[in-house]
């Protein structure tokens, strides 16, 4: 019988390699396993418990309902605000910095996280997904500040996903690999199922929302019609896959190869930026899939060397195996100076004097 580990015995066994992490970091990620079987269950009663709907539902007893990205906001907080690893958290569902309760503890780490992605897949019963990441507080004080959550990605001490799809995943990494657990709900453990993840050098697949074909720039739509095998040097045709649920699109093609885009446009020229987050989506999967020997770009460069300025800014993402998103890069320098005139003041802000 092959050997079972647990979320808990990887995560120790892990910290005996690597002595630099320590014991609060570790408890952290134990914390956000746990947080990631209790969205799991509800997520999976969502249908039955009457949770699906609006935040102002009542269920068959009279009970205030909750829409379950709401939950999945206050569970991820409630099991973190209290255990003095933290010294301060943000979400996608906050405008600004989420403080840590003044009668408890702080630590030396920062939480940001995306309690739900893809939350419009919900009421069709379509994978969904939780991402997060760990930044190392850097400024003096007691209480962490703004300057402690807008950091480069390359400075992330931890991210993680979990997908909520056929079976709960968690996949995480500290700088040391990629690591996957899948969850046994018959005894309520995640238990490793994926081992040092590395995207396979064959890429099967791209990701893109194709109804925003109209919009895309000359590069972008070159790019992927190079993907389609119709421009450039011949290729065989990727396939394509899109779920609109980015952890589990980015998922599926850590596992079997392949390039998520959801790029830029000039559609509106002052916000040539696209839709994703850099805080909350785009570091953690860049950070998860540079360490699973990808790459992900906004076009210009890596994710990961973007200096934030702000907790919900945009980025275009390009994301998974190496070669593909650098010829991604290629084809915008080369037809794109537009799009990039437009949009490198967003990418450079942070780093621009007053
Ligand atoms: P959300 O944060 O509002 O859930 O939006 C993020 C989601 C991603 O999961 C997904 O990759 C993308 O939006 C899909 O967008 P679109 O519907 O425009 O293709
Ligand atoms: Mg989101």
């Amino acid at each position: 019988m092959a050997k079972i580990i647990t979320i808990e015995r990887h995560i120790l066994e892990t910290q005996k390699q690597f002595p630099e992490a320590t014991g609060a970091f570790t408890n952290l990620m134990y914390d956000m396993a746990l947080a990631a079987k209790i969205i799991a269950r509800e997520t999976t009663r969502a249908g039955l418990a009457g949770i699906l709907g609006a935040a102002d539902d009542h269920n068959v007893y009279g009970e205030q309902q909750q829409k379950l990205d709401v939950f999945a906001d206050q569970m991820i907080f409630k099991i973190n605000d209290h255990t003095g690893r933290l010294c301060a958290m943000a979400s996608e569902e906050h405008e600004g910095l989420i403080e840590i309760p003044p009668h408890f503890d702080t630590g030396k780490y920062v939480l940001l996280y995306d309690p739900l992605d893809g939350s419009s897949n919900i009421d069709v019963n379509v994978s969904i997904g939780t991402i997060f990441a760990v930044h190392r507080k850097v400024t003096t004080g007691e209480r962490g500040t703004l300057d402690d959550l807008l950091q480069p990605g390359r400075k992330l001490a931890a991210a993680g996903y979990v997908i909520y799809g056929s079976s709960t995943m968690m996949v995480y990494s500290t700088g040391h690999g990629v690591h996957g657990f899948t969850l046994d709900p018959g005894v309520g453990e995640f238990l490793l199922s994926h081992e040092n993840i590395r995207i396979p050098p064959q890429a099967l697949y791209y990701s893109a929302n194709q109804g925003n074909q109209k919009y895309w720039t000359t590069g972008v739509n070159r790019f992927i019609q190079h993907l389609q095998g119709m421009e450039g040097e011949p290729r065989k045709p990727l396939g394509h896959r899109y779920i609109g649920s980015l952890v589990s699109d980015i998922h599926r093609n850590l596992l079997r190869g392949g390039i998520f885009i959801y790029p830029g446009d000039l559609q509106k020229p002052n916000e040539p930026y696209g839709k994703l987050r850099l805080m909350f989506e785009a570091q953690a999967m860049a950070f998860l899939v540079e360490q699973a020997g990808g790459y992900a770009s906004d076009g210009l460069g890596s994710i990961l060397d973007i200096q934030p300025y702000s907790l919900h800014q945009r980025v275009p993402l390009f994301i998974g195996n190496r070669d593909l998103v650098e010829l991604a890069e290629a084809y915008i320098r080369r037809y794109d100076q537009d799009w990039i005139a437009a949009y490198r003041p967003f990418r450079e802000r942070a780093s621009q004097p007053a």
